[in-house]
């Protein structure tokens, strides 16, 4: 008999049909978020699972679900599975990185240029009707062009984001937990400065970290207090990397030039303040979502599932004791 596997949420169809040539699926294609409980009551007879953000694989799921073998994750982010739980299980997780860097660092760009010249305020203001002529001083914008651009972690979507800042003649800072070699900073054109440094100097500030316990609300109070008091910040990463209670408050006070913002805290119910701010792009968490990366990105997912079901060995395997 061939293993059973769910697909948690709804994907593509070749996803699917690919997927049918080794195992039983089961699939949400239905695309409501499953409970927890109906996310147990799914599993407990499949070996395997292509799961995403809005599912949480933790030790309190893994024990209702004997046969579980792997979670193959439709995002480059994993902070929705607890990796320890799944090793000491034995249930192999995976990625999918790579396939969405473009992507992502495209639109961390269309965050970038939207805020900085009020792209999405000016749209929103001219589909009202109140466009009533052009003025010299309307809706005046900051520039991009020769700004300097703070990047915290430079890894393959923040250097892909790096290497965009070369067409607009931009400074390029950035820190990382520990220093990249000469070659990945050459090409990324990119200088390695403390983490107090960059915060002071960047004239926008954008987050390519994982979320993580060591990154949880790296950016708060005390750090937006570092900033100019015209820079923009942007994230793209994750929610709960920005603690958004405090970015409100610096935001209410004028402390920070705007925001552009593709995650945050307990989505999707984003703090209702963030819609107040004009000076804040706000998106619903679709830095990866152009056609093809989205199509990737199942696809992806699905092979690191075959190949974890039917050679142990799958390609992106977050935790190889497992
Ligand atoms: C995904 C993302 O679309 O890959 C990630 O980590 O944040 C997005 O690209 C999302 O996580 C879907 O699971």
């Amino acid at each position: 008999m061939r293993p059973k596997v769910l697909v948690t949420r709804e994907v593509f169809d070749e996803t699917l049909e690919y997927l049918a040539r080794f195992f039983e699926v089961e699939s949400n294609q239905s695309d409501a978020p499953l409970t927890p409980a109906q996310l147990a009551d799914r599993l407990a007879d499949k070996e395997g699972a292509l799961t995403t953000l809005s599912e949480r694989v933790d030790a309190a799921l893994l024990a209702q679900c004997p046969t579980l073998k792997a979670v193959c994750n439709i995002a480059v982010g994993f902070n929705n599975i607890d990796l320890k739980a799944c090793t000491e299980r034995g249930v192999m997780a995976t990625n999918t990185p790579g396939v969405l860097d473009d992507s992502t660092a495209d639109f961390t760009w269309a965050l970038i240029l939207a805020t900085a010249r009020r792209v999405t305020e000016s749209e929103a203001w001219l589909r009202a009707g109140q466009w009533s002529g052009w003025k010299l001083k309307q809706f005046l914008g900051t520039d991009v062009h020769h700004a300097t651009l703070g990047i915290l972690g430079l890894g393959r979507i923040g250097q892909a984001v790096a290497r965009r800042a070369r067409g607009f003649d931009m400074t390029v800072l950035y820190h990382n937990t520990r220093r990249l070699s000469e070659e990945v900073e050459k090409s990324c054109h990119a200088a390695y400065v403390s983490m107090d440094e960059l915060l002071a100097r960047a004239d926008i500030l954008t987050l390519h970290v994982p979320y993580s316990p060591a990154t949880h609300h790296i950016i708060g109070a005390a750090q937006l207090a570092k900033m100019k008091n015209m820079a923009i910040l942007i994230n793209a990463a994750r929610g709960g990397v920005v603690d958004d209670q405090d970015l409100i408050e610096a935001l209410q006070q004028g402390r920070i030039g705007g925001a552009g913002l593709d995650v945050f805290e307990n989505e999707p119910k984003l703090d209702q303040r963030f819609l107040g701010f004009k000076n804040v792009v706000l998106t619903p968490h679709i830095a990866s979502s152009s056609e093809t990366t989205r199509r990737n990105m199942a696809m992806l997912a699905a092979e690191n599932l075959v190949a974890a079901l039917t050679t142990g060995k799958p390609p992106n395997l977050l935790n190889p004791p497992a």
